[in-house]
């Protein structure tokens, strides 16, 4: 391919035939088609399996088959043929590996048996369970003190995996738990707990079918959460609003062609997902919401003048809030100049997208990446809120909250204790049933973590999932503080660049993956569970024969580490990971919300875990939903650079052709790139001021002031419809560029949407 194929004018909708022959590709890629369309089948079937590919729930009364082409790559990856197994290590160096790609690791397949590095050969070589166990459990008690070592969850484990795991991490002595959602959707945690007094979402997927408008924030759910598109085309379909705002302009988030609709794939139809699009810069959404509030207060104003009804719902504001007038002072006294200036919408913009607002009567936000990801999230996550109060669209149907969460499984793993400050009711629970005292102390998150790893005070690591060294920012600087711990354990299905930084001592132990048949010793079936993004807790079992025989659950291997560090005396990890009914016994006990688990997660669809900002129950300091207390940032990080003297903002995203760290293939569908990752989406306007041309090749250069250099080099430029002086990239490739020192106000989370950075032309050594 040359340079100039690598970029077209993308065409068409989202999903309809491309979507169907992109997974055609992955059915007929290894393996046999048949037993992959069977696999497909049971995808989010009562007795079927959960998706791995997002958190999006499922419907109530769902087709036979619900189609998603993520959720089909989740899946054909899971299902490959392809083995990694001893004789691929025996080959491959660990140094030679390191310089594969990402792409290339994950295509090498499943891991097949338990590995530890040899340092003498710089392979890894194949080793017992148990001596991997024992070499485990002697790292970790030879440590002086436990919090020398960090425990990281990936969001694909289950509910089960999940609580053994803090069960184990906290007996062992330690509450590090950086886990990824510090640096995924934590500000939405933390902002909704100080505003609604629930780290959740407050809305079930039959809300959208009942609202007459969503705003839909900072997310792409043509790539990221497809089978969301259903139902923001079911809302427009019916009359209803969705109004976008996206720095992008997001093909999904235009028209769908729904692949489940036969004649609209005949006819090459689709239909729009959104009536209304709106292109803030990064990191301007506080200042949207803060002048659409200003629009609502204004029009109350004019109401209670010309003697019409109150838009606001003040019963609500009255009886559920606090904060009402501290918050108005402000949302009157910001100006619209600042507010034009941040958002990058005009006045008149703002109006219009809150109008929709005034005549709603049921309305939905929903948000991702683009929300969370920038230095000042947490705050306008609270100005959303805040607006959502105005009207009282909380806790009542066809109205609320919804982050739209990323991993299957992310919301699951935080509600069953993977928190590195956990609340105490959940501590004393826990305390209380296993009788003894657990460490209270806080713990590290992400961010902690890095920093401990680059002071050189962490030993040793242990992963259950995930692409730590990969997903964190200045991933090359945390590689290397990798390489000097005395242990890390990686718990995976496939190999990865986070296994490939060895310390003194380190394992990887491959597990089932969802699409699996898990049995315990008698042969038995086991079930695991999992929360998606609207509470909903349901079981999930596979279907498929394990890769290879030497695999083990995710939770048999907790409890094999547990067992070997800790010995039985306080819990029986045999028994746990002989059925699972067990653990979710235990976890019923410690939260008292998941009633009758082992009953209700029986039922089709699962059960719902009650959420008590739903129900207008406020767990809050005030005891009531809290306005928001913070006022605009006095610049953004856009305000900053303005796109002037060659600096720019930086947003660093997803493709279509990947999950998270994992690079499926070379195409991004929807922005019409093909078999290029290293590109940067600029304004044409940007280009021109910058002498840049379609096609030029640029280095990018990190402008934190720390003494370290950052740079992605060799980067084609590739004109795009975003702001002015606002870039995008690939991550992980971009990761390079985050500082690690930049994060997220209370959230800690690194701050991947709004990276300062400059272009100069590539230079190639
Ligand atoms: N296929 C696939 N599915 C996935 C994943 C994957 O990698 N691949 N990852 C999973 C995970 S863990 C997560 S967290 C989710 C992520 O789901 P998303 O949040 O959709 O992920 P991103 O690709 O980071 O996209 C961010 C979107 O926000 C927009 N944006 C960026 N900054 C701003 C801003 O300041 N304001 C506004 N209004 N918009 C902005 C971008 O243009 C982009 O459309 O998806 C999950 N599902
Ligand atoms: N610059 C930048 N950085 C980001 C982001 C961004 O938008 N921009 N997004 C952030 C976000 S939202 C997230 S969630 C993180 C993601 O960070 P992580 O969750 O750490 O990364 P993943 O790429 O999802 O992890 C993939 C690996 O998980 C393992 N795996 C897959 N399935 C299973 C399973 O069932 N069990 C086990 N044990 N292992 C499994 C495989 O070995 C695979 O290689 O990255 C964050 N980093
Ligand atoms: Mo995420």
């Amino acid at each position: 391919m040359t340079k100039d194929d690598c970029i077209k004018k993308p065409s068409g909708a989202a999903g309809g035939w491309g979507a169907l022959k992109s997974v055609g590709r992955q059915l007929m890629g290894t393996g046999s088609p048949v037993s992959r369309a069977k696999t497909l089948l049971s995808l989010n079937q009562a007795d079927g399996f959960d998706c791995p590919g997002c958190a999006w729930g499922d419907p109530e009364h769902g087709s036979s088959f619900e189609f998603c082409e993520n959720g089909v790559k989740a899946v054909a990856w899971e299902a490959t043929k392809a083995r990694v197994t001893p004789e691929f290590f025996a080959e491959h160096s660990v140094t030679e590996l390191q310089g594969w790609t990402d792409y290339d690791l994950e295509h090498a397949g499943r891991l097949t048996t338990p590995i530890r590095y040899n340092p003498e050969t710089d392979h890894y070589e194949e080793v017992s369970w148990q001596d991997a166990f024992d070499g485990i459990a002697a790292a970790l008690n030879a440590l002086e003190n436990p919090n020398q070592a960090e425990f990281y969850t990936s969001g694909r484990a289950s509910n089960e995996a999940a609580f053994l795991y803090q069960l184990f991490v906290r007996l062992y002595g330690t509450n590090n738990f950086p886990d990824c959602s510090n640096m995924c959707h934590e500000a939405s945690g933390v902002a909704l707990t100080q505003a609604i007094g629930v780290g959740k979402g407050t809305v079930l997927l039959d809300d959208f079918e009942k609202c007459d408008l969503i705003y839909c924030v900072g997310q792409n759910p043509g790539t990221n959460h497809p089978r969301m598109l259903a139902s923001l085309r079911e809302a427009v379909e019916r009359g209803a609003k969705v109004c976008v705002f996206n720095t992008l302009k997001e093909k999904g988030l235009t028209k769908f062609a729904d692949p489940q609709k036969k004649l609209e794939m005949l006819t090459g139809g689709a239909e729009p997902t959104s009536t209304d699009y709106y292109r803030p810069r990064l990191g301007g959404d506080m200042a949207v919401f803060r002048g659409m509030s200003k629009v609502v207060l204004e029009a109350e104003d004019r109401a209670m003048t010309e003697g019409r009804p109150p838009i606001l719902d003040h019963d609500f504001i009255r009886e559920h809030t606090s904060g009402f007038e501290g918050w108005c002072d402000m949302v009157r006294a910001t100006s619209w100049e600042i507010i034009e200036e941040q958002s990058g919408l005009s006045r008149d913009e703002i109006t219009r997208a809150a109008e929709m607002y005034l005549k709603a009567e049921r309305v939905i936000t929903t948000w991702a990446m683009g929300v969370t990801q920038h230095l000042h999230s947490v705050q306008t996550i609270r100005e959303i809120a805040s607006f959502m109060f105005l009207k009282g669209n909380i806790g009542r149907e066809g109205a609320g909250l919804c982050p739209v969460r990323g991993h299957s499984n992310v919301q699951g793993d935080r509600t069953v204790g993977i928190n590195e400050k956990a609340p105490a009711a959940f501590l004393d629970a826990l305390e209380k049933e296993l009788g003894v005292t657990l460490p209270r102390e806080p713990g590290h998150n992400v961010t902690h973590a890095i920093g401990a790893m680059l002071e050189g005070t962490v030993k040793a690591f242990v992963a259950l999932g995930g692409n730590f060294a990969r997903a964190v920012p200045d991933s090359s600087l945390v590689a290397d503080a990798f390489r000097n711990l005395d242990l890390t354990v990686n718990i995976a299905t496939k190999l990865n660049h986070g296994h490939l930084m060895p310390g003194k001592a380190s394992y990887v132990l491959p597990c089932l993956g969802r699409t699996e048949i898990d049995r315990n010793s008698k042969g038995e079936r086991q079930m695991i569970t999992v929360e998606d993004s609207m509470s909903m807790v349901h079981g999930s079992s596979g279907i498929n024969l394990p890769a290879s025989k030497s695999l083990k659950s995710e939770i048999g291997i907790i409890a094999g580490m547990a067992k070997a560090t800790l010995g039985s005396d306080v819990v029986n990890w045999d028994e746990m990971a002989e059925d699972y009914d067990k653990i979710r016994d235990m976890i019923a006990r410690v939260l008292p919300s998941f009633g009758d688990f082992n009953t209700q997660v029986r039922k089709p669809r699962g059960f719902w875990l009650r959420n008590s900002a739903s129900h207008r129950e406020w767990k809050t300091t005030t005891g009531l939903a809290n306005f928001g207390t913070d006022d605009l940032r006095d610049r953004t990080e856009w305000q900053e650079v303005k796109g002037e003297n060659g600096k720019f903002v930086l947003q660093t995203f997803r493709s279509h052709d990947q999950y998270n760290t994992t690079i499926y293939g070379m195409d991004d569908r929807y922005r019409g790139v093909y078999g290029i990752r290293n590109v940067v989406f600029i304004n044409p306007k940007d280009m021109e001021k910058n002498g840049l041309s379609d096609g030029d090749m640029v280095d990018l250069i990190g402008c934190f002031d720390d003494g370290r250099h950052r740079a992605c080099k060799g980067f084609r430029v590739v004109p795009y419809d975003t702001p002015y002086g606002c870039l995008a990239g690939y991550y992980p490739e971009m990761n390079e560029l985050v500082p690690h020192q930049t994060v997220g106000d209370q959230s800690y989370t690194p701050t991947s949407k709004s990276v300062i950075v400059k272009i100069e032309p590539h230079q190639s050594a």
